[in-house]
């Protein structure tokens, strides 16, 4: 019988102003496979989606937290954050605002889940007649804070699966695999250089 498949869980967040199109992104990628189980005590939904590891073919659930409209207050509580792999952060390219905003999320994200990578996405980009951040400008902000940038539209579904896909390989890449998982815990590795050196005049009963 074969082995049971290792199955990593990569937990990613999205994060961005109210109305920037979260909810939306999150359920157009999503799509065929959509889960609403509503976390009522952490007030967040998370969908999930599997998808295989690029490099070992091994399969993986990622599990995309959203918000449940508490951003609006800029405070979605240290369990929406806690054990984050990776981060969306969002914008919406026809308001100024959500793009002047955006440090103040990553800050956040940095502190409360640490340095993990993230992927910068301006949405809408269906109402190009509508917008207000240049793509020059989001690019320069991307090139700055060394992250991909991405234009799509949750609407007709243009580059979305191209930015969840870049920030899985991302996640991926930095998470150990489960077979390197850390030794047990409490576990400490025998370090054999600090070992005494027998005594030279120690008597061998041998
Ligand atoms: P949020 O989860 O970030 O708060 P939502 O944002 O996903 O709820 O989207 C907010 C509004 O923007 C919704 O419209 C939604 O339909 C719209 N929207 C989201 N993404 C796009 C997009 O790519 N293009 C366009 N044209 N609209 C988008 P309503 O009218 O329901 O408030
Ligand atoms: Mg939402």
């Amino acid at each position: 019988m074969a082995a049971a498949q290792k199955k990593q869980l990569l937990k990613i967040i999205i994060l961005g102003d109210s109305g920037v199109g979260k909810t939306s992104l999150m359920n157009q990628y999503v799509a065929k496979k959509f889960d609403n189980r509503y976390k009522a005590t952490i007030g967040a939904d998370f969908l999930t989606k599997d998808i295989t590891d690029p490099v070992t073919s091994d399969p993986v659930t990622l599990q995309l937290w959203d918000t449940a409209g508490q951003e609006r207050f800029q405070s979605l509580g240290s369990a929406f954050y806690r054990g984050a792999d990776a981060c969306v952060l969002v914008f919406d390219i026809t308001v100024q605002d959500t793009f002047a905003h955006l440090t103040s999320w990553m800050e956040e994200f940095a502190i409360q889940a640490g340095k993990k990578p993230y992927v910068l996405i301006g949405n809408k980009s269906d109402l190009e007649s509508k917008r207000q951040v240049t793509q020059k400008t989001a690019k320069q902000w991307a090139s700055n804070e060394n992250v991909s940038y991405f234009e799509t539209s949750a609407k007709d579904n243009s580059g979305v699966e191209l930015a969840f896909q870049t920030i899985a390989d991302m996640a991926l890449k930095q998470k150990p695999r489960i077979e390197e998982a850390p030794s047990l815990p409490g576990l400490k590795p025998i370090d054999m250089s600090k070992k005494k050196p027998a005594k030279q005049d120690d008597k061998c009963p041998c």
